[in-house]
């Protein structure tokens, strides 16, 4: 029996450099060993102002994305959330689980509450209800995210506690977080101590994945270094240069030694673009196939309802399985 693998995108911005490096690029290499479920979470969108039309468009948009950069629609069960009702019927038992105390501890939830003074709505902070849902649906064994994500995996992982208490073990697979060595955190380009993310107001932060050329080589050429000359790996010192080194190292497959004996006597301003080049050479395909995908959305309506056909009765029978444990008569 393969092991279950688990993981989503909420459908927010376009996906970027650090969600690849972080994440999926993770999720490619497992997709030929394992069972793979990869989602597009909409729901968890919502949780910020989201213009529906938008909202509709970027769906399509991210599922192009993610089978742009190389996810496998066969191999894997690639779906919408949203098309899969389960997800939030089990966020509800699991809601009446959880204590506030453990969703107060949350990070993401006061770093959000802080940029989105306008609406702080409940859904924001049962946010890591729902992501525990849509692991313990699908009994998965492993969940492949970047280091921002470790916290909620801790609470997935106490949701399951809180189930085997009341009601008794062996309804949830005990899953654990996947965060890969190298890459785990990319940071924003100009400002290397906030992490890289795909809804930041201002674009010179990240890079996306389907960005032009012209614009990544400009991002990458401006992003924010210190005055040093050296090129040396130093997360303390150096974060922007480390962080561009990161991305130099997990692109190239060189280790971040090999990089520095590379550069040894050059300057930063060559790093820069060698690897302006290298990303994009790397990306170039993929934004090829995402505009070639795009004009066909038949197609991405096509595999979307097959991945949601797959996905489907594997929710329901976790739901079926939880109800039953938790004393709901069945209809
Ligand atoms: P948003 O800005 O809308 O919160 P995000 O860029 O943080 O989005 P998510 O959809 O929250 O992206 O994350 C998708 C996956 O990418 C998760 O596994 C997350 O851990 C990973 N990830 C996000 N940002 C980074 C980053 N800077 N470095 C490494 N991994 C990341
Ligand atoms: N919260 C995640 C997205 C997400 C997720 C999940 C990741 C929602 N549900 C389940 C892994 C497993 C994020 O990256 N912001």
């Amino acid at each position: 029996m393969k092991k279950t693998i688990l993981s989503g995108s909420t459908v927010t911005g376009d996906l970027t450099l650090g969600n690849y490096i972080g994440a999926i690029n993770n999720w490619k290499k497992l997709q030929d060993d394992y069972d793979c479920l990869y989602f597009l979470a909409d729901l968890h969108a919502l949780t910020v102002f989201q213009d529906p039309k938008v909202l509709r468009e970027r769906t399509y948009s991210f599922f192009a994305q993610y089978l742009a950069l190389g996810l496998d629609p066969q191999k894997n069960i690639i779906f919408v959330q949203s098309q899969v009702p389960e997800h939030t019927e089990l966020s509800w038992i699991l809601t009446c689980l959880t204590p506030l105390g453990y969703l107060n501890r949350m990070t993401q939830f006061k770093e959000k509450s802080e940029k989105h003074v306008k609406n702080i709505n409940a859904g924001l902070y049962t946010y890591p209800i729902l992501m525990a849902s849509d692991i313990l649906l699908y009994q998965a064994d492993m969940v492949p995210v970047g280091e921002d994500q470790r916290q909620h995996m801790e609470l997935c992982r106490d949701i399951v506690g809180f189930f085997e208490n009341r009601y008794g073990a062996g309804t949830f697979k005990m899953p654990e977080a996947y965060v890969g060595k190298m890459g785990a955190r990319v940071m924003s380009l100009q400002d290397p101590e906030k992490k890289m993310s795909k809804s930041d107001e201002n674009e010179k932060n990240f890079v996306s994945i389907i960005d032009e050329a012209k614009s990544i080589e400009k991002k990458i050429k401006s992003a924010a270094t210190d005055s040093g000359t050296e090129v040396k790996f130093d997360l303390e010192n150096k974060a922007g240069l480390s962080n561009l080194m990161t991305i130099y190292s997990v692109l190239s497959g060189k280790t971040t030694e090999q990089i520095e004996s590379d550069y040894m006597g050059k300057m930063y301003g060559h790093l820069k673009v060698d690897l302006a080049e290298l990303v994009v050479e790397t990306l170039k395909p993929v934004r090829e196939k995402y505009l070639d995908l795009m004009k066909n959305k038949d197609y991405l309506d096509q595999l979307m309802k097959s991945g949601a056909d797959r996905a489907r009765p594997r929710a329901q029978a976790t739901v079926r399985k939880v109800y039953d444990a938790v004393g709901l008569v069945k209809s």
